[in-house]
């Protein structure tokens, strides 16, 4: 009878979803080594290696081009506001910046009609930005959920393990440049082209960055001219965009 098939459809639907509750930890991951992860990123960027570790431990097979994010982001069309130091494409989907390797399996076992998903700038505690160095401090962020026309709601928010009030006052985003601390660092690479540089920097005080290896935009490129690679410098940064930005750089005082 007509009734009783209309009757089964969501029972074998019911089924098919416990079929992939069902699946062992082991089976998920066989699941995953199915999936190529393609990943733009820069070759000095030490957060995006460690994100790049993180997929293939979730079990994602992972391919990565070494050519900075920029463009590939712009071709993609994910919104610059909404970026970070790594652009990823997955079955259809854009994957910006530190997201959890959980959040794109549930994107696509749920296959939500969108672009993909996105965590903006590298909060500390996201994978990839949760190395020793940051002592387990965990921020709150979300995952975005991102869409064509560049729409974004939260998919998944992950809560963070201190209270933020410690962290005001800090300067995040541009603004009056005087009064911002000095950072050190050792020129790692130079693209005047790009506008960016490579450092291996001490401490950033107004970003609340421990030392690491980071690939930042520099406001004005002409500051590029006189730094050679292995040189010590001193510099300023701001967040913005999405990206960091050197907005001033000089020869370190010997
Ligand atoms: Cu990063």
């Amino acid at each position: 009878m007509k009734n009783s098939t209309i009757k089964a459809m969501p029972r074998r639907q019911w089924l098919a979803a416990a079929a992939v509750l069902a699946l062992t930890g082991f089976e998920r991951t066989a699941l995953a080594q199915a999936t190529t992860v393609q990943v733009w990123k820069d070759p000095n960027c030490g957060c995006c290696q460690l994100w790049v570790e993180h997929l293939q431990a979730s079990g994602f097979k992972v391919e990565v081009r070494d050519v900075g994010n920029t463009s590939a982001r712009k071709r993609l069309g994910m919104p610059e506001v909404l970026g970070s130091c790594h652009t990823a494409t997955v079955s259809g989907y854009v994957i910006e910046g530190h997201v959890p390797a959980a959040d794109i399996q549930r994107l696509l076992k749920e296959r939500p009609v969108a672009l993909g998903l996105s965590v903006p700038g590298m909060p500390i505690g996201s994978p990839g930005m949760d190395g020793p160095e940051y002592k387990g401090r965990k921020d709150a962020y979300d995952v975005l959920l991102v869409q064509k026309d560049g729409s974004s709601k939260s998919f998944q928010h992950y809560p963070g393990l201190r209270r933020m009030a410690k962290r005001e006052g800090l300067q995040r985003v541009s603004g009056d440049t005087t009064t911002l601390p000095w950072a050190t660092a050792e020129v790692r690479r130079i693209d005047k082209a790009a506008g960016k540089v490579a450092l291996k920097h001490g401490e950033i005080k107004n970003l609340d960055m421990p030392p690491m290896s980071m690939v930042f935009q520099v406001k004005e490129p002409a500051q590029l001219d006189t730094l050679q690679v292995g040189q010590k410098v001193r510099f300023q940064a701001v967040q913005d965009k999405g990206a960091y930005w050197v907005v001033k750089i000089e020869a370190a005082a010997l």
